[in-house]
C-alpha cells in the first residue's frame, strides 16, 4: 500500500496565514511524518494554485503580469511553509507547462466521452474595457441577501448562487462602469451523468468524516446541475478546441489536476519519470486530500467526477479530511480587513514550532477553533514549558548533579512498572489517533504522558532518597528517561525539531522509526539546555497591538481624525514647487488617473494624478500648478509616479491649486 497525501493548493495571490496552516497543511504534514515513522510508502504533494480572477485582478491593479504576481506569492508561500517545517516532496505551480498539457488532456477526455456540452450563456461585458467580466471582475449587490461585494453569479456573504442577470447594481471591477449583458459560448460539465456512481462511491466511504460524507450525500439528493468549466479570460489554461479561442479553463477545473501534474514533476525531478504512475494509477494507493471545509464540494464531488470521466484509470480519493475554520481573537480571519496572523511575520517573533504546537493543540477538527494570542502564550508556557520542559529539566539536572549525566538502564520496581504501563497505554492510542488525523487529541495525550512523568518524579522524591536509597533513585531516573523518550517519538510529527533536540540531549540518534520509542540502553546526557523558552507578556501585548493596528490601517476611513499639530520643522520637510504641465494622457483602463509630464525648471518629471474625472488631457497642457516634489516615488498602474500635484476637493470636484505667479521650479513656503 502507498499513500499519496495532498494539501489544497494555496492561491498564489496572498501570503500564508495561520488559518490556512491549521486547516490544510499542518494536519497533513503531521500525518505524513507519522506515516514515515511507521515505515509507510508516502509522498506529500502540493503547489500553488496560479489561476483565477483574483490573480489577474491583482496583476492589472499593479500593472504587472499575472506571472509576476504568481512568482512572488509562490516564493513567499513556500518560504513560509519551510519556516514552519512543512515539508513537501514536491511543491509545484499550476502555471507550468506540464500542468497545461495535462489539464487540456483531462478536458479532451471528458469531451470525447460525452460529459461536456457547450451552450450559449449570458455574461457581463464591459463596453469600456471591451471584455467579458467573469467571476470577480464584476461586483454588485446580492439579489438574495442584499449584501454588497457580491460576484457575478455568487455571493460570498450568503453563499447563494444566482443567475448573472439578477445581480443588482453591477459594476466593472476595472473601470467602475456599469456592464452590459452579452451572449457568449461556454462549456459545461454534465455532472448529473455521474450521480449514481458518486452516490455509490460516497456511500461506501463509511469512514469519512461526518461533515464531508453527509454534506455530500445531501447535496447529491438535491440533484446535480451542470457546471460551467470555461471562462472568457486570457490568464489560464486555454480551452483546447479551435472554436474556443480567447477562453480558458475555469480555475477550479484545472486546480485539482495540479495534484497530478505536481506528482509528475516530482517523478521527473527524481529521474524516474514513470514513478508518478505507481501512485496515481495503482488501486493500492490511498489518495488523501487535506482541505478546508470550503473546498469540500470540489474535492468530494466534482473532482471525483472529473477523474471518473477519464480514459486512464486514476485512483479516486480514499479520504478527504476536511477541517473547519480557525478564527482569530473571536473574529473571522479576513485578508481584506487585514485581520490575520501572517506566518512569515509571526515566526520572526516566535519559534515556528510553538506555532505548530498551538495549531495542533487547538486544531479546528470538529468545529471552528479560535486563535487567541493569550491562549497561545498559555499553551506554550503552561504545557510545553511547565509540563514537558519541566520534566526534562528536572530529570536532566538531577542526573547531571548526582550521576554525571548517565542514566543507567535498570530493572524497574512494581510502582515504576505501573506508571510505565499507564504511559504505554496512552502511547498505544496515539498511533491510532494519528491515523485518524486526531492531532488535537494526540497533543493532549502526549502531554498527559509528560504530566504522568512529573507526578511520578514528585511521588518518588529522588532528592530525599538519594542518600539512603540510590537504587530507588536510579529506577526513578530510568523510568523518567523512558517516558521522555516516549514523548519525544510520539510528539516528533508535531514538533520535529524540538523532539530531535530532546533526543540529542539524551545522546540518542535521530528519530527515524516509531519503534525508537522503546528505550533499552543507558542514556548519556550531552549538551543539555532548556528545551523551550517562556513567552513574556510584553511579547504578546506587542503582537496584539500589531494585529489591531494592521487591521485599523486596512479599515475604510470615513473621516480623518484630527491629527496633532505639526511643527515648522515638519512643514519645512515638504518641498513644494511650481510646475508647468507639458503633457497629459489618461491612464488606460481607469477613469480617475491622468499620466502627466511636468516642467520643474531644473528637470522634467512624470507622475500620475487622480484628476481625470475633472480635467480633460488637452485642457491640462500648459497649466501652471503646485507640486510636492520630494515624495517617495510610487508605481501606479505600472507608471512610476514621482511627486504629487495639489488640488482642492469639494463635492466630488477636483480643482487644481494654481499660483498667480512664479516660474517652474520656484519654491513655495
Ligand atoms: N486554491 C482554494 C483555496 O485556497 C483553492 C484550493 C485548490 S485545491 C485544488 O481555498
Ligand atoms: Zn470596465
Amino acid at each position: 500500500m502507498r499513500y499519496l497525501v495532498t494539501s489544497a493548493l494555496p492561491y498564489a495571490n496572498g501570503k500564508l496565514h495561520v488559518g490556512h496552516v491549521a486547516g490544510a497543511y499542518l494536519p497533513a504534514d503531521i500525518f505524513v511524518r507519522f506515516l514515515r515513522l511507521k515505515g509507510e510508502d508516502v509522498i506529500y504533494i502540493c503547489g500553488t494554485d496560479e489561476h483565477g480572477t483574483p490573480i489577474s485582478i491583482s496583476a492589472d491593479n499593479e500593472g504587472v503580469s499575472p506571472a509576476e504576481v504568481v512568482k512572488r506569492y509562490h516564493d513567499s508561500i513556500l518560504a513560509a511553509f519551510t519556516g514552519i517545517g512543512i515539508e513537501f516532496d514536491n511543491f509545484s505551480g499550476t502555471a507550468r507547462e506540464e500542468h497545461y498539457t495535462l489539464s487540456q488532456r483531462f478536458f479532451c477526455d471528458l469531451n470525447k466521452n460525452g460529459y461536456i456540452q457547450s451552450k450559449s450563456t449570458l455574461q457581463f461585458y464591459c463596453d469600456h474595457d471591451k471584455r467579458f467580466l467573469p467571476d470577480r471582475y464584476v461586483e454588485g449587490i446580492c439579489p438574495k441577501c442584499g449584501a454588497g461585494g457580491a460576484r457575478g453569479d455568487q455571493c460570498d456573504k450568503c453563499g447563494n448562487i444566482y443567475d448573472t442577470t439578477t445581480l443588482k447594481e453591477p459594476k466593472c471591477k476595472i473601470c467602475g462602469n456599469t456592464p452590459i449583458i452579452r451572449d457568449t459560448k461556454h462549456w459545461f460539465l454534465h455532472l448529473n451523468s455521474f450521480t449514481e456512481r458518486l452516490k455509490d462511491w460516497i456511500s461506501s466511504k463509511t469512514y469519512w468524516k461526518e461533515n464531508v460524507r453527509n454534506f455530500m450525500l445531501n447535496f447529491l439528493e438535491q440533484g446535480l446541475i451542470e457546471r460551467s468549466i470555461t471562462r472568457d479570460l486570457s490568464w489560464g489554461v486555454p480551452v483546447p478546441l479551435p472554436e474556443a479561442e480567447g477562453k480558458v479553463l475555469y480555475v477550479w477545473f484545472d486546480a485539482p489536476i495540479g495534484y497530478i501534474s505536481s506528482t509528475v514533476e516530482w517523478a521527473k525531478n527524481l529521474g524516474q519519470p514513470e514513478r508518478w504512475k505507481d501512485y496515481w494509477l495503482s488501486p493500492d494507493t490511498r489518495l488523501i486530500h487535506f482541505i478546508g471545509k470550503d473546498n469540500i464540494i470540489f474535492h468530494a464531488l466534482i473532482w471525483p467526477a472529473v477523474l471518473m470521466g477519464q480514459n486512464i484509470p486514476y485512483v479516486l480519493p480514499y479520504d478527504i479530511p476536511a477541517n473547519e475554520f480557525m478564527n482569530l481573537e473571536g473574529e473571522k480571519i479576513s485578508t481584506s480587513k487585514n485581520w490575520a496572523i501572517w506566518v512569515d511575520e509571526f515566526i520572526q517573533d516566535f519559534d515556528g514550532e510553538y506555532l505548530r504546537y498551538y495549531l495542533a493543540a487547538n486544531a479546528p477538527e470538529k468545529q471552528d477553533a479560535d486563535f487567541g494570542l493569550k491562549d497561545f502564550q498559555q499553551k506554550v508556557n503552561g504545557e510545553l514549558n511547565n509540563v514537558l520542559g519541566n520534566l526534562a529539566n528536572r530529570v536532566f539536572a538531577f542526573a547531571g548533579k548526582h550521576f554525571e549525566g548517565v542514566i543507567e538502564a535498570v530493572e524497574l520496581d512494581d510502582m515504576s512498572r505501573e506508571y510505565w504501563a499507564e504511559a504505554k497505554e496512552i502511547f498505544g492510542g496515539v498511533a491510532a489517533a494519528y491515523r485518524e488525523y486526531q492531532v488535537k487529541r494526540n497533543t493532549k495525550s502526549i502531554m498527559d504522558i509528560a504530566r504522568l512523568g512529573n507526578r511520578y518524579f514528585d511521588e518518588r522524591k529522588p532528592w530525599a532518597a538519594i542518600k539512603s536509597e540510590p537504587q530507588h533513585v536510579k529506577e526513578t531516573l530510568w523510568l523518567c528517561a523512558k517516558l521522555l523518550n516516549l514523548v519525544a517519538v510520539a510528539l516528533s510529527p508535531v514538533l520535529p525539531k524540538a523532539m530531535q533536540r530532546l533526543r540529542q540531549m539524551m545522546g540518542l540518534p535521530e528519530i527515524t522509526r516509531w519503534e525508537d520509542a522503546n528505550l533499552a540502553e543507558a542514556v548519556h546526557l550531552q549538551n543539555v539546555s532548556a528545551l523551550f523558552c517562556k513567552i513574556e507578556d510584553v511579547q504578546i501585548e506587542k503582537q496584539l497591538a500589531k494585529l489591531h493596528s494592521a487591521a485599523a490601517a486596512a479599515a475604510p476611513k470615513e473621516y480623518e481624525p484630527v491629527k496633532d499639530s505639526i511643527t515648522y520643522e515638519d512643514f519645512s520637510k515638504l518641498d513644494l514647487r511650481i510646475a508647468r504641465i507639458l503633457e497629459a494622457a489618461p491612464v488606460p483602463k481607469t477613469d480617475k488617473l491622468m499620466h502627466l509630464k511636468v516642467d520643474l525648471g531644473f528637470e522634467t518629471r512624470e507622475l500620475v494624478a487622480g484628476i481625470a474625472e475633472s480635467y480633460k488631457a488637452e485642457d491640462l497642457v500648459g497649466k501652471v500648478v503646485t507640486m510636492l516634489v520630494n515624495l517617495q516615488p510610487r508605481k501606479i498602474r505600472g507608471i512610476v509616479s514621482n511627486g504629487m500635484i495639489l488640488a482642492a476637493h469639494s463635492e466630488g470636484k477636483i480643482s487644481l491649486v494654481q499660483p498667480e505667479g512664479g516660474e517652474p521650479g520656484s519654491t513655495i513656503q
